[in-house]
């Protein structure tokens, strides 16, 4: 969709057909919006939210868009989406209805909320497609701003892709030399998070080819821009970054967006120079409407005044951008009323194609159900009236199948006959179905998941070097900088430095700034970098320089990069590797371990706990062999200790979810992970003073944990468990507990409680001491396991204290 010869000495020249087109799609959005709504209203959909009064500025933004480029945005851009046929009507309403079907709702397979685009950037292997030859749109979310930082890697990929030399041929199919724009969208009131001040600083900094439209209607939900933004004008606040004479910085741009024509050139002009020099932009664009309000839990007649309400009427951007047409001769009142007959008629039959195609397989399920609850009946005749009241239901859900499905077992238990057992086998397939409906897709299921990355132990000479361990990290980087010209790394001290303990120390110098490089404080942005470029093709390191500022990235990390494969259904993923260094460093800010925290939120991200340095090597190269994100938590005390270098540095893996006994034993099992190893292996050489064995085994990663079982054996040889780990109490220790004992059945296996042995419920405070009484000791671990041996003997093992 482009307009025929945009500009004619300097004027832009509008193209009749082209308008009509761009008006009628901005007119079917609007039906789509207006009849969402209904649909809504009458109780066929839970909830709505639309992109009413927001048509014209997305048109506009449509004609800027190439074959290439890639949009993060937010739920208010249908009319972009439909415009460039990344949407159809029928999948609006698809995912209106929750559709959990992907031939229906192709962007989220009915697993997100209405309002949220993507587009399939995977194949059905899950290998990424090209790029280059089509319009991509990462997949939105809900948390306002959260399209932020991902979109500084997005944009920063095209830099990436135009400055380092050969990458384009090294890594095809994802870029024009760099010449891809990446559009963002955010509304007015979501610019007082403060992910978009980080994101917005770090494409300035980083001057990358991002063009930021933001869809300004006043408000953000009930609250006013005088709340919301200093100056109430965030365009204004904004004009710092504005460049000067060719220095760095961006272009910003106020603009009305009932104004059809100033948009189109104002976007057209912005976004050249945005693709051609790199030059970022801010679009703000006022004057917007919501025709309908918010969305469909409120109304907006109780906040805004009649005057505003009348306002908004008249400034209409389809109205505008329709009067527009007439003075222009473009089209009579006439024409523009048949288009927008025509498109009503054709939201509604898309609607009704979308909604029949959503009813009719839940139907035939539920008549297949009644039928087999009418078979039951006949030897149960309690289940007769499950079958009635099921059968009156109407607009049944699977949940009402579900239910209808679970009374009928309890009414006829007991009896046992072949129609009762075919409705067992029935239910049991309901829910094998379902869990794959909407379970799939949490990690990698193709052929590159991390899990099948094959093991390969790390290999030693006759008379190996003993290295310093971050020296061994460093070798293993450098092997893998090497080995893939698509492995970028990038964090605070990262370049120059080669990051605060020298992992990456010289590897700047001789691979170049772009794939080592240094970024500013700005956690979620660093995460939100790595997204970006691992969406665009390439394999991000985003280091975050501390586990305690690993908060800052936190809520990234958990709504975009964890949900990204599962939400999108297996439509997108970010194969990122997180690095940081966490453990026993001392103080309230580094030393600490919220494992807990991290494995609650960040389901879809394996995380990896070493207890060296070449654990963590193998980590990384398993983690680059496979596509799916994770997480390297480095031991800090461990860079200076001496590991002896293993000849295949560059090959060895450790498989993920396969914990290593690090000691055997046949009295209590010890399970830890991370700088706690050693530590425990020391108290097991104590405990070996007093006639105890313990066996120590390290879990190695607790994303996933321990897929062979490896524990629960030693369960079943020692009867006793201790899990110990620096996290609070009930954090990582308390998860660990639940999958040996439920997951795995080990309960069965205990003589003696399980215990868990953790850190204090306050933070460690800084010094010797304040570690050492606040963290699992020797000393702790040694009275422990102590104690539980005496619970069964205490003659032989009289108290300690
Ligand atoms: C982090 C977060 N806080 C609150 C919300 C609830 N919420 C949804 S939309 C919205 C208002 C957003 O306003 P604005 O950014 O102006 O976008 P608009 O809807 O007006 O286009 C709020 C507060 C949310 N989705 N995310
Ligand atoms: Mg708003």
């Amino acid at each position: 969709m482009t307009l025929t010869s945009p500009f004619q000495q300097g004027v832009m020249k509008f193209d009749r057909d082209a308008v009509l087109r761009d008006y009628r799609v901005g007119v079917r959005s609007r039906h789509a919006s207006v009849l969402g709504r209904q649909e809504v209203l009458t109780g066929r959909a839970k909830f709505g939210i639309f992109g009413d009064g927001k048509e014209v500025a997305q048109l506009a933004m449509a004609y800027a868009f190439r074959r290439g480029d890639v949009r993060s945005g937010y739920y208010r851009d249908q009319t972009f989406m439909l415009a460039l046929g990344l949407l159809e009507v029928q999948e609006l309403f698809a995912q209106l209805y929750a559709h959990a079907d992907l031939e229906a709702e192709p962007a989220f397979g009915g697993r997100a909320m209405t309002g949220h685009f993507a587009t399939r950037m995977l194949d059905p292997k899950g290998q990424l497609r090209e790029q280059t030859g089509g319009y991509n749109s990462s997949a939105d979310l809900s948390p306002t701003a959260a399209q932020m930082p991902r979109l500084v890697g997005l944009a920063y990929a095209s830099k990436l892709y135009r400055e380092i030399e050969g990458l384009t041929r090294d890594v095809p199919g994802f870029s024009d030399l760099g010449n891809e724009i990446a559009f963002g969208t955010i509304g007015n009131a979501s610019c007082a998070e403060g992910v978009f001040w980080e994101a917005v600083n770090a494409i300035g900094v980083l001057q990358v080819p991002a063009l930021i439209s933001i869809w300004d209607d006043g408000y953000g939900i009930s609250v006013p821009n005088r709340y919301q933004m200093t100056k109430g004008n965030v365009s204004e606040v904004l004009q710092g970054f504005q460049r000067r004479a060719g220095g760095p910085g961006y272009d910003v741009f106020t603009i009305e967006g009932w104004n059809y024509p100033r948009l189109c050139e104002t976007y057209l002009r912005a976004a050249a120079c945005c693709r051609r020099d790199h030059v970022p932009v801010i679009l703000h664009v006022c004057e917007l409407t919501q025709p309908l309000g918010h969305s469909t839990s409120g109304s907006h007649e109780r906040y805004k005044s009649p005057e505003r309400l009348a306002w908004e009427r008249e400034y209409d951007c389809l109205r505008k951008m329709r009067e527009w047409m007439i003075e222009e001769g473009t089209a009579s009142a006439e024409q523009l009323d048949t288009i927008d007959e025509e498109e009503k008629q054709r939201v509604r039959e898309a609607r009704d194609r979308a909604l029949e195609a959503y009813r009719q397989p839940i139907a035939r399920e539920k008549s297949e159900l009644v039928e087999l609850l009418r078979e039951v009946a006949s030897g149960a005749p309690e289940v007769g009236a499950v079958a009635d009241a099921l059968e009156r239901r109407g607009g049944s859900l699977r949940r009402d199948l579900a239910i209808a499905a679970h009374r009928a077992l309890v009414a006829s238990r007991g009896r046992s006959t072949p129609a009762r057992e075919r409705l067992a086998a029935w239910r049991g397939e309901l829910r094998e179905r379902s869990a794959r409906r909407y379970g799939s897709h949490l990690y990698s299921e193709g052929e590159e998941s991390a899990l099948r990355v094959p093991r390969i132990d790390p290999v030693y000479g006759s008379e190996p070097v003993e290295l310093n361990g971050f020296e061994i990290l460093n070798a293993c980087f450098d092997a893998a900088f090497a080995r893939d010209p698509r492995l970028i790394a990038m964090g605070e001290d990262v370049g120059q430095l080669g990051d605060v303990n020298q992992g990456l120390a010289h590897l700047q110098q001789k691979y170049g700034e772009l794939r080592v490089s240094d970024t500013g404080i700005r956690e979620a942005t660093i995460l939100g970098q790595a997204i970006g470029l691992a969406l665009r093709g390439l394999r991000p390191i985003a280091e975050i320089q501390y586990l305690d500022y690993m908060l800052y990235a936190l809520q990234i990390m958990s709504d975009d990069l964890a949900t990204l494969r599962w939400r999108t259904c297996g439509g997108q993923k970010a194969p990122v590797i997180i690095r940081t260094r966490g453990h026993r460093l001392e103080g309230i800010w580094h030393s600490g371990s919220p494992m807990g925290g991290i494995l609650h939120l960040c389901r879809g991200i394996y995380v990896c706990v070493p207890r060296d340095a070449t654990r963590a090597a193998g980590f990384y190269n398993t983690l680059l062999r496979g596509d799916d994100a994770g997480m390297i938590v480095e031991v800090l005390n461990g860079y200076r200790r001496k590991e002896p270098l293993p000849s295949n540095i560059d090959t060895l893996t450790v498989p993920l979810g396969v914990p290593e006994i690090l000691r055997s034993g046949r009295d209590a099992t010890l399970v830890t992970y991370g700088a706690l190893c050693p530590i425990a292996l020391e108290a097991a050489t104590d405990l070996a003073a007093l006639g105890i064995e313990a066996e120590v085994i390290d879990v190695q990663t607790l994303l996933p944990f321990d897929r062979e079982g490896v524990i629960v054996e030693s369960l079943q040889r020692t009867n006793r468990v201790v899990f110990v780990d620096e996290d609070v109490p009930g954090g990582a220790s308390a998860f660990m507990l639940r999958e040996v004992l439920e997951t795995q059945d080990g309960y069965q296996w205990l003589d003696a409680a399980p215990r868990t042995l953790t850190a204090a419920e306050h933070r460690p405070p800084y010094g010797s001491d304040g570690d050492y009484f606040s963290k699992p000791q020797r000393e702790g671990i040694v009275e422990a396991v102590y104690e539980l041996m005496r619970e069964g003997d205490p003659r032989r093992f009289p108290a300690l204290a």
